[in-house]
């Protein structure tokens, strides 16, 4: 079997790392516009305010707010099929508990996509890529309240119905599976994610499971609010998943290596299944977590099961020795693949693990899965002709699709679309930096905001260009 003949090729974006126009449009506070740019291996800051004094690279991005036009033709030049964009909650809604929508958010996000139907690219729409309105977390405490799951509710609707026939693929959230009571999270974790400091928490683990199962709950309601608004609505929701090797065949670090990646399936199985696992409640009371599943939310569980599954895949992990405390991701600082190289940034290269990540799912599930993030982050230099040779990017890209390839091919896994992280520079989340680079298209951008926003096709465009016209035969 080959790669469907209306295969997914594209590329992903989220507004808060490429709109900036932070302020304008009567667009309200998001979260992350409160975090500032993090030097190399240091976390990014968060700022309870905003000062002159620090850069906040999301309030200028890319300028994709006013650049949209010229970036979806550099797409449209790349054949693509497909792009995901986000919708940022605070320009629809600047506070997030309003009840009239600002006008101007909804028509922006209706121009994008118009822009993008113009030239049959299908666009595929994120609900919440972390982009938070400040005010629901200054009130109401973020996702650890009900009350935002009803003012999310609100925010999904609007957007349902002001793209209604426009859009067809929907995702309710961008990775919340990282948030769990089991592993100490970082701050800068909990605050993208949620808009919270994982230091400040007061009753840590409480908290993350009550987050992580409100978000969940939040999901399910939307896939059937979209189901609702329009039958033909696909709706999925995206994790962000490392597939974790023990470090050798002893078999308690086998079983390490089993319940650290196991950890981030529970929201997966609650979605796709139709019922917050019991395994999970088990666990949680073990611990004196409380989380109870009423009538209600069992219902909504079971009626708000997603179409598909969006996997976003950058590297693999290896679980600690046993005895460790706590198993560390390889994306930040965990135990180093000896067959593997690492990016900058200590991020595994592991083209095998998406063949891998991609089995594993279709075999637990069996629903369609869409690869909706894979990229390398490199630095990237340009040359005095103003050129960027990267190769490192072509390879990295050509033996992932490979590996893709085979899990469609040979293993017969359901994958319908291969969306590269992000087409276009744009502004790193976990660092805050410019120069951790992903794109086809160099923005001529360094990390303090400084230059001229100029966009040059690096030599991937053409070989990206080639992938697609060939359906990933080149
Ligand atoms: C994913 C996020 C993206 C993106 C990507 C790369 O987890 O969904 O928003 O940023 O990671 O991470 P970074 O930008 O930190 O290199």
């Amino acid at each position: 079997m080959r790669l469907k003949d209306d295969f997914l090729w594209g590329g992903s974006i989220a507004a808060h790392q490429c709109e900036g126009a932070y302020d304008e449009g009567h667009k309200g506070l998001g979260i992350m516009d409160l975090v500032t740019v993090g030097a190399y291996g240091k976390p990014r800051e968060i700022h309870k305010q905003l000062s002159g004094s620090a850069h906040y690279p999301s309030h200028q991005g890319i300028d994709f707010y006013h650049r949209y036009k010229e970036d979806i033709a550099l797409f449209a030049e790349m054949g693509f099929k497909a792009l995901r964009i986000s919708i940022d909650w605070s320009r629809i809604y600047p506070n997030g508990d309003e009840e009239i929508p600002n006008q101007e958010g909804i028509r922006f996000y209706q121009n994008v996509v118009d822009e993008l139907i113009k030239y049959g690219i299908e666009p595929i729409v994120t609900l919440y890529h972390f982009e938070m309105p400040v005010h629901l977390v200054k009130t109401y405490g973020s996702w650890v309240n009900r009350t935002v799951i009803d003012n999310y509710l609100t925010f999904c609707k609007t957007m349902f119905e002001a793209l209604k026939g426009k859009v067809r693929y929907w995702v309710t959230f961008n990775e919340m599976n990282h948030l769990d009571p089991q592993t100490e999270a970082s701050d800068i974790f909990t605050y993208i994610i949620a808009g919270l400091k994982y230091s400040e928490l007061e009753n840590k683990k409480q908290t993350l499971a009550t987050i992580g199962y409100n978000m969940t709950l939040a999901s399910c309601l939307a896939v059937k609010l979209g189901h609702t608004v329009d039958p033909l609505n696909q709706i999925g929701c995206v994790f962000g998943i490392e597939p974790v090797y023990p470090v050798d065949c002893n078999p308690i670090n086998v079983m390490n290596a089993f319940k650290q990646m196991d950890r981030d399936f529970y929201q997966i199985d609650a979605m796709c299944n139709g019922l917050f696992p019991a395994y999970k409640i088990r666990e949680y009371q073990s611990q004196g977590i409380e989380i109870a599943v009423s009538e209600e939310d069992s219902k909504a569980f079971r009626n708000g099961t997603i179409d598909f599954i969006g996997m976003n895949y950058y590297a693999s992990s290896v679980a600690e020795y046993e005895g460790a405390e706590e198993g560390k991701s390889a994306l930040f600082g965990g135990l180093q693949n000896p067959y593997l190289e690492a990016s900058k940034w200590g991020w595994t290269i592991d083209p095998v693990g998406l063949r891998y990540l991609l089995n594993y799912t279709y075999r637990k599930y069996g629903i369609p899965i869409i690869i909706t993030e894979n990229g390398l982050g490199a630095v990237d230099q340009l040359t005095e002709d103003r050129k960027i040779h990267d190769e490192y990017r072509i390879d990295y890209l050509k033996k992932h699709i490979t590996q893709l390839k085979k899990a469609v091919e040979i293993d017969q896994v359901d994958c319908f679309g291969y969306l590269t992280w992000a087409p276009i520079d744009l502004v790193s989340a976990t660092t805050g930096q410019m120069s951790k680079r992903y794109g086809f298209v160099y923005v001529d951008l360094d990390d303090h905001g400084e230059g001229t926003t100029e966009r040059i096709k690096k030599d991937s465009f053409d070989w990206f260009k080639g992938v697609i016209e060939t359906n990933g035969e080149d």
